[in-house]
Protein backbone atom coordinates (compact mmCIF):
# COMPACT_ATOMS: atom_id res chain seq x y z
CA UNK A 1 0.00 0.00 0.00
CA UNK A 2 1.42 3.90 -0.73
CA UNK A 3 1.87 6.23 1.83
CA UNK A 4 -0.55 8.60 1.14
CA UNK A 5 -0.11 12.25 2.20
CA UNK A 6 -3.67 14.21 2.08
CA UNK A 7 -3.61 17.70 1.62
CA UNK A 8 -7.40 19.15 1.97
CA UNK A 9 -8.44 22.78 1.12
CA UNK A 10 -8.64 25.45 3.34
CA UNK A 11 -11.47 27.40 1.55
CA UNK A 12 -13.90 27.53 -1.33
CA UNK A 13 -13.11 30.31 -4.40
CA UNK A 14 -15.00 32.78 -3.32
CA UNK A 15 -15.85 34.58 -7.13
CA UNK A 16 -15.05 33.73 -10.59
CA UNK A 17 -11.86 34.92 -12.06
CA UNK A 18 -11.77 32.37 -15.35
CA UNK A 19 -14.04 30.67 -17.26
CA UNK A 20 -12.75 27.21 -18.65
CA UNK A 21 -13.49 25.62 -21.62
CA UNK A 22 -13.02 21.64 -21.62
CA UNK A 23 -13.50 19.90 -18.04
CA UNK A 24 -11.70 17.09 -18.79
CA UNK A 25 -9.02 15.30 -16.88
CA UNK A 26 -6.10 17.22 -17.61
CA UNK A 27 -7.66 20.53 -16.48
CA UNK A 28 -8.89 18.96 -13.58
CA UNK A 29 -5.46 17.54 -12.93
CA UNK A 30 -3.24 20.75 -13.71
CA UNK A 31 -4.70 24.02 -14.13
CA UNK A 32 -6.61 23.63 -11.19
CA UNK A 33 -4.29 22.47 -9.03
CA UNK A 34 -2.19 25.20 -9.58
CA UNK A 35 -5.29 27.98 -8.81
CA UNK A 36 -6.25 25.30 -5.52
CA UNK A 37 -2.21 25.96 -4.26
CA UNK A 38 -3.08 29.71 -4.81
CA UNK A 39 -6.41 29.26 -2.86
CA UNK A 40 -4.78 27.09 -0.15
CA UNK A 41 -1.68 29.84 0.80
CA UNK A 42 -4.08 32.87 0.38
CA UNK A 43 -7.17 31.34 2.10
CA UNK A 44 -9.31 33.41 -0.05
CA UNK A 45 -9.19 33.75 -3.79
CA UNK A 46 -10.81 35.50 -6.91
CA UNK A 47 -9.69 33.28 -9.05
CA UNK A 48 -12.49 30.63 -8.87
CA UNK A 49 -13.23 28.62 -11.97
CA UNK A 50 -16.26 27.98 -13.57
CA UNK A 51 -15.54 25.23 -16.04
CA UNK A 52 -17.66 24.05 -18.96
CA UNK A 53 -17.23 21.05 -21.45
CA UNK A 54 -18.79 22.10 -25.04
CA UNK A 55 -19.35 18.89 -26.91
CA UNK A 56 -18.50 15.23 -24.70
CA UNK A 57 -18.41 14.23 -20.76
CA UNK A 58 -22.22 15.67 -19.79
CA UNK A 59 -22.50 12.44 -16.17
CA UNK A 60 -18.94 14.28 -15.73
CA UNK A 61 -20.79 18.13 -15.75
CA UNK A 62 -23.72 16.38 -13.39
CA UNK A 63 -21.07 14.40 -10.79
CA UNK A 64 -18.93 17.36 -10.15
CA UNK A 65 -22.30 19.16 -9.54
CA UNK A 66 -23.77 16.30 -7.29
CA UNK A 67 -20.49 16.72 -5.26
CA UNK A 68 -20.61 20.61 -5.35
CA UNK A 69 -18.05 20.43 -8.03
CA UNK A 70 -15.74 18.87 -5.07
CA UNK A 71 -13.26 16.20 -6.12
CA UNK A 72 -9.83 14.73 -5.30
CA UNK A 73 -6.61 14.53 -7.52
CA UNK A 74 -4.05 11.55 -6.47
CA UNK A 75 -0.82 12.23 -8.00
CA UNK A 76 1.62 9.30 -7.58
CA UNK A 77 5.39 9.58 -7.43
CA UNK A 78 5.44 6.18 -8.19
CA UNK A 79 3.58 2.92 -6.42
CA UNK A 80 5.13 3.92 -3.01
CA UNK A 81 3.82 7.45 -2.56
CA UNK A 82 0.67 9.29 -3.50
CA UNK A 83 -0.48 12.74 -2.68
CA UNK A 84 -4.42 12.98 -2.52
CA UNK A 85 -5.43 16.80 -2.54
CA UNK A 86 -8.68 18.07 -1.85
CA UNK A 87 -10.19 20.52 -4.78
CA UNK A 88 -12.59 23.49 -4.06
CA UNK A 89 -11.60 25.68 -6.38
CA UNK A 90 -14.25 25.12 -9.03
CA UNK A 91 -17.16 27.00 -8.44
CA UNK A 92 -19.94 25.86 -11.62
CA UNK A 93 -19.81 22.59 -13.82
CA UNK A 94 -21.82 23.60 -17.24
CA UNK A 95 -22.57 21.30 -20.03
CA UNK A 96 -22.94 23.94 -23.06
CA UNK A 97 -23.05 20.95 -25.87
CA UNK A 98 -26.64 21.13 -26.11
CA UNK A 99 -26.86 24.80 -26.73
CA UNK A 100 -29.89 26.16 -25.13
CA UNK A 101 -29.81 27.59 -21.63
CA UNK A 102 -26.47 26.29 -20.46
CA UNK A 103 -24.57 28.04 -23.68
CA UNK A 104 -26.28 31.13 -22.56
CA UNK A 105 -25.15 30.67 -19.06
CA UNK A 106 -21.52 29.61 -20.06
CA UNK A 107 -21.74 32.98 -22.62
CA UNK A 108 -23.09 35.27 -19.98
CA UNK A 109 -20.19 33.71 -17.05
CA UNK A 110 -17.54 34.88 -20.01
CA UNK A 111 -19.00 38.15 -20.32
CA UNK A 112 -19.27 39.04 -17.03
CA UNK A 113 -16.33 41.69 -16.37
CA UNK A 114 -15.38 39.63 -13.39
CA UNK A 115 -14.23 37.05 -15.74
CA UNK A 116 -10.79 38.03 -16.56
CA UNK A 117 -9.11 35.17 -17.94
CA UNK A 118 -10.37 32.50 -20.33
CA UNK A 119 -8.47 29.28 -20.25
CA UNK A 120 -9.04 26.12 -22.78
CA UNK A 121 -8.01 22.33 -22.79
CA UNK A 122 -10.72 21.51 -26.25
CA UNK A 123 -7.67 19.35 -27.49
CA UNK A 124 -5.84 20.19 -31.13
CA UNK A 125 -8.99 19.56 -33.32
CA UNK A 126 -11.07 21.96 -31.30
CA UNK A 127 -9.50 24.79 -32.60
CA UNK A 128 -10.78 23.99 -36.37
CA UNK A 129 -7.54 24.88 -37.95
CA UNK A 130 -5.21 23.17 -40.08
CA UNK A 131 -2.77 21.29 -38.77
CA UNK A 132 -0.52 22.12 -41.38
CA UNK A 133 -0.87 25.93 -42.49
CA UNK A 134 -2.67 26.79 -38.92
CA UNK A 135 -5.30 28.58 -41.04
CA UNK A 136 -8.87 28.28 -39.75
CA UNK A 137 -10.83 26.05 -41.51
CA UNK A 138 -13.84 27.76 -42.63
CA UNK A 139 -15.25 24.97 -44.71
CA UNK A 140 -15.69 23.19 -41.69
CA UNK A 141 -19.43 22.09 -40.87
CA UNK A 142 -18.89 22.98 -37.39
CA UNK A 143 -17.99 26.15 -38.23
CA UNK A 144 -19.58 27.14 -40.70
CA UNK A 145 -22.78 26.64 -38.08
CA UNK A 146 -21.34 29.37 -36.04
CA UNK A 147 -21.33 31.52 -38.50
CA UNK A 148 -24.67 30.97 -39.11
CA UNK A 149 -25.96 30.93 -35.69
CA UNK A 150 -23.94 33.17 -34.02
CA UNK A 151 -25.50 33.39 -30.51
CA UNK A 152 -25.80 29.83 -30.15
CA UNK A 153 -22.16 28.82 -31.50
CA UNK A 154 -21.29 24.88 -30.94
CA UNK A 155 -16.84 25.59 -31.23
CA UNK A 156 -14.32 26.76 -28.60
CA UNK A 157 -13.57 29.50 -31.31
CA UNK A 158 -17.37 30.54 -31.50
CA UNK A 159 -17.96 30.63 -28.12
CA UNK A 160 -14.80 32.84 -27.01
CA UNK A 161 -16.07 35.16 -29.75
CA UNK A 162 -19.68 35.04 -29.21
CA UNK A 163 -18.59 36.25 -25.45
CA UNK A 164 -16.00 39.09 -26.86
CA UNK A 165 -18.69 40.38 -28.68
CA UNK A 166 -21.20 40.97 -25.95
CA UNK A 167 -18.13 42.34 -23.84
CA UNK A 168 -17.66 44.55 -26.86
CA UNK A 169 -21.31 45.91 -27.24
CA UNK A 170 -21.47 46.37 -23.16
CA UNK A 171 -18.28 48.13 -23.19
CA UNK A 172 -16.45 45.79 -21.11
CA UNK A 173 -12.71 45.21 -21.45
CA UNK A 174 -11.92 41.60 -23.15
CA UNK A 175 -10.54 38.95 -21.13
CA UNK A 176 -7.26 37.21 -21.98
CA UNK A 177 -7.39 34.17 -23.65
CA UNK A 178 -4.99 31.53 -22.31
CA UNK A 179 -4.59 28.53 -24.62
CA UNK A 180 -3.86 25.03 -22.77
CA UNK A 181 -3.27 22.69 -25.63
CA UNK A 182 -0.19 20.83 -26.79
CA UNK A 183 0.06 23.20 -30.15
CA UNK A 184 3.08 24.89 -31.52
CA UNK A 185 2.81 28.55 -31.27
CA UNK A 186 -0.51 28.18 -29.47
CA UNK A 187 -1.19 31.42 -28.39
CA UNK A 188 -0.94 32.59 -31.69
CA UNK A 189 -2.84 29.59 -33.60
CA UNK A 190 -5.72 30.48 -30.67
CA UNK A 191 -5.66 34.15 -31.64
CA UNK A 192 -5.98 32.96 -35.64
CA UNK A 193 -9.10 30.85 -35.03
CA UNK A 194 -10.76 33.60 -33.21
CA UNK A 195 -9.55 36.22 -35.32
CA UNK A 196 -10.17 34.24 -38.22
CA UNK A 197 -14.14 33.60 -37.44
CA UNK A 198 -14.37 37.32 -36.62
CA UNK A 199 -12.87 37.89 -39.84
CA UNK A 200 -15.91 35.94 -41.48
CA UNK A 201 -18.53 37.47 -39.01
CA UNK A 202 -17.78 41.35 -38.50
CA UNK A 203 -14.90 43.21 -39.74
CA UNK A 204 -15.47 45.58 -36.86
CA UNK A 205 -15.93 43.21 -34.32
CA UNK A 206 -12.66 41.35 -35.87
CA UNK A 207 -10.78 44.56 -35.48
CA UNK A 208 -11.61 45.02 -31.62
CA UNK A 209 -10.63 40.97 -31.27
CA UNK A 210 -7.23 42.27 -33.19
CA UNK A 211 -6.29 45.60 -30.88
CA UNK A 212 -7.45 44.79 -27.64
CA UNK A 213 -7.56 40.93 -26.90
CA UNK A 214 -4.61 38.59 -25.35
CA UNK A 215 -3.43 35.73 -26.61
CA UNK A 216 -0.46 34.37 -24.39
CA UNK A 217 0.91 30.88 -25.01
CA UNK A 218 1.40 28.59 -22.53
CA UNK A 219 3.35 25.41 -22.49
CA UNK A 220 1.19 22.89 -19.77
CA UNK A 221 2.45 19.85 -19.01
CA UNK A 222 1.79 16.43 -16.48
CA UNK A 223 0.94 13.10 -17.57
CA UNK A 224 -2.70 12.01 -16.89
CA UNK A 225 -4.00 9.29 -18.08
CA UNK A 226 -8.21 8.92 -18.72
CA UNK A 227 -9.96 7.77 -15.80
CA UNK A 228 -11.41 3.73 -16.05
CA UNK A 229 -13.35 1.33 -13.82
CA UNK A 230 -9.87 -0.09 -13.00
CA UNK A 231 -8.33 3.43 -12.07
CA UNK A 232 -11.79 4.15 -9.61
CA UNK A 233 -11.03 0.63 -8.16
CA UNK A 234 -7.94 1.51 -7.02
CA UNK A 235 -8.62 4.78 -5.60
CA UNK A 236 -10.96 3.19 -3.58
CA UNK A 237 -8.73 0.34 -2.75
CA UNK A 238 -5.49 1.63 -2.15
CA UNK A 239 -6.48 5.44 -1.00
CA UNK A 240 -10.06 4.91 0.15
CA UNK A 241 -10.95 7.46 -2.00
CA UNK A 242 -14.55 6.93 -3.33
CA UNK A 243 -14.97 10.12 -5.79
CA UNK A 244 -16.43 9.57 -9.39
CA UNK A 245 -14.96 12.63 -10.43
CA UNK A 246 -11.04 11.98 -9.28
CA UNK A 247 -8.83 12.48 -11.65
CA UNK A 248 -5.18 10.26 -11.24
CA UNK A 249 -1.71 11.71 -12.61
CA UNK A 250 1.88 11.61 -11.79
CA UNK A 251 3.16 14.05 -9.48
CA UNK A 252 5.37 15.93 -12.16
CA UNK A 253 3.92 19.26 -13.77
CA UNK A 254 5.09 22.20 -15.43
CA UNK A 255 3.18 25.14 -16.41
CA UNK A 256 5.36 28.06 -18.22
CA UNK A 257 3.26 30.98 -19.28
CA UNK A 258 3.68 34.16 -21.49
CA UNK A 259 3.31 36.89 -19.14
CA UNK A 260 0.96 39.45 -21.15
CA UNK A 261 -2.71 39.42 -18.70
CA UNK A 262 -4.08 42.77 -19.58
CA UNK A 263 -6.56 42.55 -16.59
CA UNK A 264 -4.32 41.04 -14.36
CA UNK A 265 -3.83 37.13 -13.21
CA UNK A 266 -3.08 35.20 -9.92
CA UNK A 267 0.74 35.46 -8.61
CA UNK A 268 1.06 31.92 -9.89
CA UNK A 269 4.92 32.27 -10.00
CA UNK A 270 5.04 31.23 -6.20
CA UNK A 271 3.22 27.72 -7.05
CA UNK A 272 6.14 27.20 -9.37
CA UNK A 273 4.60 28.49 -12.57
CA UNK A 274 7.59 29.70 -14.96
CA UNK A 275 6.44 33.33 -16.15
CA UNK A 276 8.41 34.05 -19.35
CA UNK A 277 8.73 36.09 -22.39
CA UNK A 278 8.67 33.92 -24.63
CA UNK A 279 7.23 30.35 -24.72
CA UNK A 280 8.17 28.87 -27.66
CA UNK A 281 11.21 27.22 -26.95
CA UNK A 282 9.68 25.48 -24.06
CA UNK A 283 6.80 24.39 -26.15
CA UNK A 284 8.56 22.72 -29.34
CA UNK A 285 10.79 21.10 -26.97
CA UNK A 286 7.93 19.79 -25.14
CA UNK A 287 6.10 18.77 -28.05
CA UNK A 288 9.34 17.73 -29.85
CA UNK A 289 10.62 15.54 -27.01
CA UNK A 290 7.67 14.58 -24.76
CA UNK A 291 4.68 14.32 -27.02
CA UNK A 292 6.70 13.40 -29.57
CA UNK A 293 8.10 9.84 -27.82
CA UNK A 294 4.40 9.61 -26.24
CA UNK A 295 3.39 9.33 -30.23
CA UNK A 296 6.23 6.73 -31.43
CA UNK A 297 5.48 4.77 -28.29
CA UNK A 298 1.67 4.59 -29.15
CA UNK A 299 1.62 3.69 -32.64
CA UNK A 300 4.91 1.46 -32.99
CA UNK A 301 4.06 0.05 -29.07
CA UNK A 302 0.95 -1.00 -30.16
CA UNK A 303 2.18 -2.58 -33.34
CA UNK A 304 4.99 -4.59 -30.81
CA UNK A 305 1.80 -5.62 -28.79
CA UNK A 306 2.58 -2.91 -25.63
CA UNK A 307 -0.79 -1.71 -24.08
CA UNK A 308 0.34 1.06 -21.60
CA UNK A 309 3.30 3.50 -21.98
CA UNK A 310 4.94 1.92 -18.80
CA UNK A 311 4.82 -1.36 -20.78
CA UNK A 312 6.13 -0.03 -24.06
CA UNK A 313 9.05 1.72 -22.17
CA UNK A 314 10.11 -1.39 -20.76
CA UNK A 315 10.73 -2.95 -23.94
CA UNK A 316 14.56 -2.49 -24.26
CA UNK A 317 14.50 -2.15 -27.53
CA UNK A 318 11.47 0.08 -27.62
CA UNK A 319 13.18 1.93 -25.07
CA UNK A 320 16.39 2.44 -27.05
CA UNK A 321 14.36 3.30 -30.22
CA UNK A 322 13.02 6.52 -28.29
CA UNK A 323 16.65 7.51 -26.59
CA UNK A 324 17.87 7.50 -29.75
CA UNK A 325 14.70 9.75 -31.01
CA UNK A 326 15.31 11.93 -28.37
CA UNK A 327 19.13 12.87 -28.95
CA UNK A 328 19.19 12.10 -32.56
CA UNK A 329 16.10 13.58 -34.37
CA UNK A 330 14.41 15.90 -31.37
CA UNK A 331 16.69 17.26 -29.23
CA UNK A 332 19.52 18.89 -32.63
CA UNK A 333 16.22 20.37 -34.00
CA UNK A 334 15.70 22.83 -30.93
CA UNK A 335 17.06 26.18 -29.94
CA UNK A 336 16.91 26.20 -26.08
CA UNK A 337 18.36 29.01 -23.95
CA UNK A 338 21.65 27.52 -22.35
CA UNK A 339 20.65 26.85 -18.76
CA UNK A 340 18.52 24.35 -20.22
CA UNK A 341 20.02 21.20 -20.19
CA UNK A 342 18.02 19.37 -22.81
CA UNK A 343 19.88 15.67 -22.21
CA UNK A 344 19.00 16.38 -18.83
CA UNK A 345 15.26 16.64 -19.82
CA UNK A 346 15.13 13.50 -21.82
CA UNK A 347 16.66 11.55 -19.34
CA UNK A 348 13.93 12.67 -16.62
CA UNK A 349 11.45 12.21 -19.32
CA UNK A 350 12.22 8.21 -19.91
CA UNK A 351 12.01 8.36 -15.87
CA UNK A 352 8.29 9.71 -15.96
CA UNK A 353 7.45 7.16 -18.93
CA UNK A 354 8.67 4.29 -16.91
CA UNK A 355 5.80 5.39 -13.62
CA UNK A 356 4.41 1.95 -13.27
CA UNK A 357 1.76 3.44 -11.04
CA UNK A 358 0.00 4.54 -14.22
CA UNK A 359 -2.10 2.50 -16.31
CA UNK A 360 -1.40 5.53 -19.71
CA UNK A 361 -3.09 3.43 -22.44
CA UNK A 362 -1.51 3.72 -25.63
CA UNK A 363 -4.72 3.55 -27.31
CA UNK A 364 -5.57 7.16 -25.70
CA UNK A 365 -2.32 8.83 -27.03
CA UNK A 366 -3.01 7.28 -30.60
CA UNK A 367 -6.27 8.91 -30.78
CA UNK A 368 -5.78 11.98 -33.28
CA UNK A 369 -2.88 11.89 -35.06
CA UNK A 370 -3.44 13.52 -38.16
CA UNK A 371 -3.79 16.63 -35.34
CA UNK A 372 -0.71 15.58 -33.56
CA UNK A 373 2.22 14.49 -35.91
CA UNK A 374 3.01 17.64 -37.77
CA UNK A 375 4.08 19.39 -34.79
CA UNK A 376 5.47 16.41 -32.62
CA UNK A 377 7.30 14.86 -35.61
CA UNK A 378 7.47 16.75 -38.85
CA UNK A 379 8.55 20.24 -37.93
CA UNK A 380 11.71 18.36 -36.33
CA UNK A 381 11.63 16.31 -39.50
CA UNK A 382 12.16 18.71 -42.24
CA UNK A 383 14.81 20.80 -40.10
CA UNK A 384 16.62 17.27 -40.01
CA UNK A 385 16.64 16.92 -43.83
CA UNK A 386 17.14 20.49 -44.55
CA UNK A 387 20.49 19.48 -42.43
CA UNK A 388 20.99 15.95 -44.20
CA UNK A 389 20.18 14.11 -41.26
CA UNK A 390 18.47 10.81 -41.16
CA UNK A 391 14.94 10.45 -39.58
CA UNK A 392 14.70 6.60 -39.20
CA UNK A 393 12.48 6.87 -35.90
CA UNK A 394 10.34 9.64 -37.41
CA UNK A 395 9.97 7.06 -40.48
CA UNK A 396 9.38 4.09 -38.36
CA UNK A 397 6.52 6.26 -36.24
CA UNK A 398 4.84 7.89 -39.54
CA UNK A 399 5.05 3.92 -40.88
CA UNK A 400 3.07 2.48 -37.15
CA UNK A 401 0.86 5.17 -37.63
CA UNK A 402 -0.17 4.60 -41.06
CA UNK A 403 -0.63 0.81 -40.15
CA UNK A 404 -2.30 1.33 -37.34
CA UNK A 405 -4.83 4.06 -39.41
CA UNK A 406 -5.38 1.00 -41.74
CA UNK A 407 -5.20 -1.94 -40.39
CA UNK A 408 -6.25 -3.96 -37.12
CA UNK A 409 -3.28 -4.38 -34.79
CA UNK A 410 -1.27 -8.34 -35.10
CA UNK A 411 -3.15 -10.99 -33.58
CA UNK A 412 -6.14 -8.75 -32.87
CA UNK A 413 -9.80 -7.49 -34.04
CA UNK A 414 -10.21 -4.30 -36.11
CA UNK A 415 -10.59 -1.07 -33.86
CA UNK A 416 -11.92 1.96 -34.39
CA UNK A 417 -9.53 5.02 -35.67
CA UNK A 418 -10.70 7.80 -33.56
CA UNK A 419 -9.26 10.86 -35.25
CA UNK A 420 -11.24 13.28 -37.54
CA UNK A 421 -9.53 12.30 -40.78
CA UNK A 422 -10.98 8.51 -39.83
CA UNK A 423 -13.36 8.06 -42.80
CA UNK A 424 -10.45 9.66 -45.18
CA UNK A 425 -7.90 6.41 -44.15
CA UNK A 426 -11.48 4.27 -44.43
CA UNK A 427 -11.23 5.24 -48.10
CA UNK A 428 -7.59 4.79 -48.56
CA UNK A 429 -7.08 1.59 -46.87
CA UNK A 430 -10.13 -0.08 -49.15
CA UNK A 431 -8.22 1.54 -52.47
CA UNK A 432 -4.70 1.17 -51.78
CA UNK A 433 -1.87 -1.30 -50.56
CA UNK A 434 1.60 -1.19 -49.62
CA UNK A 435 3.19 1.42 -50.94
CA UNK A 436 0.02 3.12 -52.89
CA UNK A 437 -1.29 3.03 -49.80
CA UNK A 438 1.55 5.33 -48.29
CA UNK A 439 2.22 7.52 -50.95
CA UNK A 440 -2.19 8.35 -50.72
CA UNK A 441 -1.13 8.78 -47.04
CA UNK A 442 2.08 11.39 -47.77
CA UNK A 443 -0.53 12.80 -50.44
CA UNK A 444 -2.55 14.09 -46.74
CA UNK A 445 -1.94 18.00 -47.53
CA UNK A 446 -3.82 18.62 -43.92
CA UNK A 447 -0.90 16.62 -42.48
CA UNK A 448 2.16 16.54 -44.64
CA UNK A 449 3.11 20.19 -45.70
CA UNK A 450 3.58 19.59 -49.46
CA UNK A 451 7.66 21.06 -49.03
CA UNK A 452 7.92 17.82 -46.82
CA UNK A 453 6.17 15.29 -48.64
CA UNK A 454 7.64 16.34 -52.24
CA UNK A 455 11.25 15.07 -51.06
CA UNK A 456 12.28 11.77 -52.33
CA UNK A 457 14.60 11.53 -48.81
CA UNK A 458 11.53 11.99 -46.47
CA UNK A 459 9.14 9.58 -49.05
CA UNK A 460 11.84 7.04 -49.70
CA UNK A 461 12.28 6.63 -45.59
CA UNK A 462 8.49 5.99 -45.02
CA UNK A 463 8.32 3.75 -47.89
CA UNK A 464 11.20 1.44 -46.63
CA UNK A 465 9.90 1.44 -42.89
CA UNK A 466 6.58 0.67 -44.06
CA UNK A 467 7.56 -2.17 -46.23
CA UNK A 468 10.07 -3.48 -43.76
CA UNK A 469 7.02 -3.67 -41.21
CA UNK A 470 4.72 -5.38 -43.65
CA UNK A 471 7.57 -8.20 -44.43
CA UNK A 472 9.12 -8.41 -41.02
CA UNK A 473 6.36 -7.24 -38.21
CA UNK A 474 7.41 -4.72 -36.03
CA UNK A 475 8.92 -7.12 -32.79
CA UNK A 476 11.66 -7.97 -35.77
CA UNK A 477 11.92 -4.64 -37.07
CA UNK A 478 12.45 -3.18 -33.75
CA UNK A 479 15.29 -5.56 -32.93
CA UNK A 480 17.43 -4.74 -35.94
CA UNK A 481 16.98 -1.16 -35.31
CA UNK A 482 18.42 -1.37 -31.99
CA UNK A 483 21.29 -3.72 -32.99
CA UNK A 484 22.13 -0.74 -35.15
CA UNK A 485 21.67 2.17 -32.74
C1 LIG B 1 -0.17 12.82 -24.82
C2 LIG B 1 -0.37 14.07 -23.96
O1 LIG B 1 -2.33 12.03 -25.35
C3 LIG B 1 -1.31 12.56 -25.78
O2 LIG B 1 -1.20 12.85 -26.97
O3 LIG B 1 1.04 12.93 -25.50
O4 LIG B 1 -1.65 14.17 -23.45
C4 LIG B 1 0.65 14.13 -22.81
O5 LIG B 1 0.40 13.14 -21.85
C5 LIG B 1 0.65 15.48 -22.14
O6 LIG B 1 0.87 16.48 -23.10
C6 LIG B 1 1.70 15.54 -21.05
O7 LIG B 1 1.86 16.84 -20.63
Amino acid sequence: MPVVQRVPSVATAAEIGIVHLGLGAFHRAHQAVYLQRHLNRHGESPWGVYSANLRSNRALVEQLREQQCRYSVAEYRDREQVTLRDITVLREALYAGDGGEELQLLLQRMADPRTRIVTLTVTEKGYYLSPTTGQLRLQDPAIVHDLANPQAPRTAPGIVLEALRRRYEAGIPAFTVLCCDNMPDNGQRTRQAVSGLAAARDPELAQWVEQQVAFPGCMVDRIVPAMDAQAFTRLEEQLDCHDRAAVVCESFSQWVIEDHFPLGRPDWEVEGVQMVADVRPFETMKLRMLNGSHSLLAYIGLLAGHETVFDAISDPDLARCIRHYMAREAAPTLDMPPQIDVAGYARDLCARFANDSLQHRLRQIAMDGSQKLPQRWLQGAQQLLDAGRSIDCVALGIAAWIHYCTQPLPGAEPHGVDDPLSATFADIAGRFEGAQRVDAFLELDQVFPIVLSAQPAFRDAVQRAYSALEHTGMGVHLKTFAAHN
